[in-house]
């Protein structure tokens, strides 16, 4: 990748990011942290290889990306608004009485997203379902599902990479934001999940372990991925709370209480400019 894409690529993620914490500072809670870890993710899927087009949120052939650790809904509908799917005014509606962007992503109320999360496991197993359905239908696109470490702990997580490996859905990739924490500790102190690779590869995955906030790594790993006879699993190593400085690294970060001296302290200025 040119130098160029990836300075840009940086910017953009780093863009999506203060839009993020924006958000979250304007209604005084949030959850920065997960949200954080997986910003390079969106930003490559979004701005470099999903084949998605902000004009036509509907479009039949247009590639799924189901967030399914919904509780990261502040970032995929800050990248929605990056790329033009809704203004960027709406944003700062998040979480308030009466708005169209609630906290867990929402199908029915958020013009782009793919698919309702936020009960742990049910987005990835919905991805599943949207692989296979392109196969009967004999459609091209690809399905890209970002689940958290924590949330690997539900077994319906297992149960949807059984179905996927067992139907070589080559369509399908799976990110796993390895980040090491969940709500309130370390995924490996409350049930050990970990490691990710031996798991995927026993369910007939083909398995990348990237750093996810290098985007030039993603980028390349997702491209691996499109030309893949199997599933893949893209392991994200990451840190939770990445780029916040009150959050970055520590489990407290889970949704934190923002508030107004934190966002100063955070040095991003209001990048909304509304
Ligand atoms: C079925 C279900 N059980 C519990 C929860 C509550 N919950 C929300 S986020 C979370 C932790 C998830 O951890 P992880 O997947 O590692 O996400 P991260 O915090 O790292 O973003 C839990 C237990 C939920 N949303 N759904
Ligand atoms: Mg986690």
């Amino acid at each position: 990748m040119e130098i160029n894409r990836i300075k840009q690529l940086n910017e953009q993620a780093d863009l999506i990011r203060k839009m993020s914490i924006e958000c979250i500072a304007n209604f005084g809670s949030g959850h920065i942290g997960g949200t954080s870890s997986i910003i390079e993710t969106l930003t490559c899927l979004y701005y470099e290889c999903a084949n998605i087009d902000p004009t036509q949120p509907n479009w039949a052939d247009r590639d799924r990306i189901v967030l399914s650790k919904g509780h990261a809904a502040v970032g995929l509908y800050s990248t929605l608004a990056a790329k033009g799917y809704f203004h960027k005014s709406e944003l700062l509606t998040l979480n308030q009485n009466g708005t169209n962007l609630p906290s867990h992503c929402d199908m029915l109320k958020v013009t782009g997203v793919d698919f309702t999360a936020g009960s742990l496991g049910q987005g990835i197993s919905a991805a599943v379902g949207m692989a296979i359905a392109a196969k009967m239908d004999r459609k091209k696109y690809r399905v890209y599902t970002i689940v958290g470490d924590g949330e690997s702990q539900e077994g319906q997580v297992w149960e949807a990479v059984m179905l996927a490996g067992s139907r070589k859905l080559n369509n399908l990739t799976v990110f796993v934001d390895n980040n090491g924490m969940q709500i309130d500790g370390m995924c490996d102190d409350i049930c050990k999940v970990a490691p990710f690779e031996p798991k995927y590869k026993a369910f007939g995955f083909k398995v990348v372990t990237v750093d996810g906030h290098d985007v030039e790594a993603i980028c390349n790993a997702i491209e691996e991925s499109k030309k893949s006879k199997k599933p893949t699993a893209i392991i994200l190593n990451t840190i939770k709370g990445k780029g916040v400085k009150c959050c970055e690294g520590t489990p407290a970060s889970h949704s934190v209480a923002f508030t107004e001296e934190l966002f100063k302290a955070e040095n991003t200025g209001g990048v909304l400019n509304i």
